[in-house]
């Protein structure tokens, strides 16, 4: 099963284990499995949803495509420097976790509303946050928002963008020895200005949408995924773009959790014979799942024609990087293949199923089928991750600047 890795993580809570231990005490394991079938199959349907305003030009709509990991000439990117002409929100959703939506809310700056009266307009309720893009300068507009969503208990986070021209002009007039003195004087200049207009001097995120990489993108993502109500945290953390290896880490912790309930549920429920294999399991939902996480990882053709595309390499070339030829190759044949090879080789792992679902995991984790899917996604979920870094690193080679 790989190298040992920190505990995955918890997709039932307290209560739900509770129900889950009732339902199970009471009318056994079968009972208990749609239950999970359930949960595994809601994972990636949990609702996120974030509204981005600020006043023209400040770079919501490149901050909106950063933020799904897309380039301004990448089919369903937002357009970029076009003047707003409606106060109309408009949804962008997640290339490939269609649940994960950002929406465009031109600034208030562009409407005659109160700050009050533009929240109603444009339906404060329906977002789980929300970010204001703040240029150079604070405006008026921008602590007026702030204060109404305050007031009605949302949560917002306040984001300069474009800090890679703060660099570029610094680096013009031969002073890029001060970029950190710099930015901390502007974190200290927003700080300020906030605790002038009453509000909480919360972190203000330093960012570059052309470079995403750089700067508190990270430190962002992080403040978000904390904040966000625990059902959301993994749906979240999967729409996150490759950015880093610590992204990729974060896909993978969340995506073992999600191996071990498609496990519980394709050995469980499925429990098909498979001619030729001593397991019985569901294969349409191992296949299901492996695809699932080769495009959360990046590695679909989709996202890699994408990716190679905003690098400016060939995509066979960060194909070349994908170790495992089983990637590029996932079908029920395959898998049934994989499965064959690897029922031999299957650990016991009832612990990793009572990390999961503590009341059943001993039983679950007991059976064959088990084991056996259980090795197989997890084998694939290191070698995807795997891939998924190399691909990374090749995709940044020489090129760090770009991605
Ligand atoms: N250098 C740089 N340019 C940016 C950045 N974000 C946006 N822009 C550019 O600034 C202009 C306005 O951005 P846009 O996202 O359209 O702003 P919006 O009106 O708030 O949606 C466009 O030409 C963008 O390409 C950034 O982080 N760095
Ligand atoms: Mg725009």
């Amino acid at each position: 099963m790989g190298q040992s890795q920190s505990k995955p993580n918890r997709f039932f809570n307290d209560e739900e284990i509770k129900m889950i231990a009732q339902v199970y005490n009471q009318e056994g394991l079968d009972a208990v499995l749609p239950l999970i079938k359930d949960k595994c199959d809601n994972l990636d349907n949990e609702k996120v949803t974030i509204a981005v305003t600020g006043e023209s030009g400040v770079g919501k709509s490149a901050f909106i495509n950063a933020m799904r990991g897309l380039g301004p000439n990448d089919e369903g990117a937002a357009e970029e420097g076009i003047i707003e002409q409606t106060s109309k929100p408009t949804p962008y959703q997640h290339p490939t976790l269609p649940s994960v939506c950002l929406w465009d809310l031109p600034g208030i700056g562009t409407t005659r509303f109160s700050a009050r009266q533009y929240l109603d307009k444009v339906n404060f309720n329906t977002y789980d946050l929300f970010v204001l893009i703040t240029g150079e300068r604070f405006k008026e507009n921008d602590v007026k928002l702030a204060k109404e969503i305050k007031k009605m208990g949302k949560e917002f986070y306040f984001v300069r963008s474009k800090m890679d021209t703060v660099e570029v002009n610094l680096n013009e007039v031969g002073q890029h020895d001060r970029l950190e003195e710099v930015f901390d004087e502007i974190r200290m200049y927003y700080n300020r200005s906030l605790k002038e207009s009453g509000l909480p001097t919360s972190q203000v995120f330093l960012v570059s949408s052309r470079y995403p990489h750089r700067y508190d993108f990270m430190e962002f993502f992080g403040c978000l995924e904390s904040e966000l109500p625990d059902k959301k945290k993994n749906v979240f953390v999967l729409s996150l773009p490759n950015l880093t290896e610590a992204v990729i880490e974060k896909k993978k912790k969340v995506l073992r959790a999600k191996v071990l309930l498609a496990a519980v549920v394709s050995g469980g429920i499925g429990a098909i014979p498979i001619p030729g294999v001593s397991v019985a399991c569901d294969i349409g939902i191992l296949v299901v799942t492996l695809l699932h996480m080769r495009s959360y990882l990046g590695l679909d053709d989709e996202s890699l024609c994408r990716l190679a595309c905003r690098v400016n390499k060939p995509v066979q070339e960060l194909k070349a990087e994908i170790t495992s030829p089983f990637v590029l190759n996932i079908t029920p044949s395959s898998v049934i293949k994989l499965l064959t090879s690897t029922v031999s080789g299957a650990a016991m792992i009832a612990d990793e199923a009572l990390l999961l679902i503590p009341v059943i995991g001993s039983v679950i984790g007991a059976t064959v089928s088990f084991t056996a899917t259980c090795f197989l996604l997890n084998s694939a979920l290191n070698d995807f991750a795997k891939s998924a870094l190399n691909v990374l690193k090749k995709a940044i080679e020489d090129n760090s600047e770009v991605l």
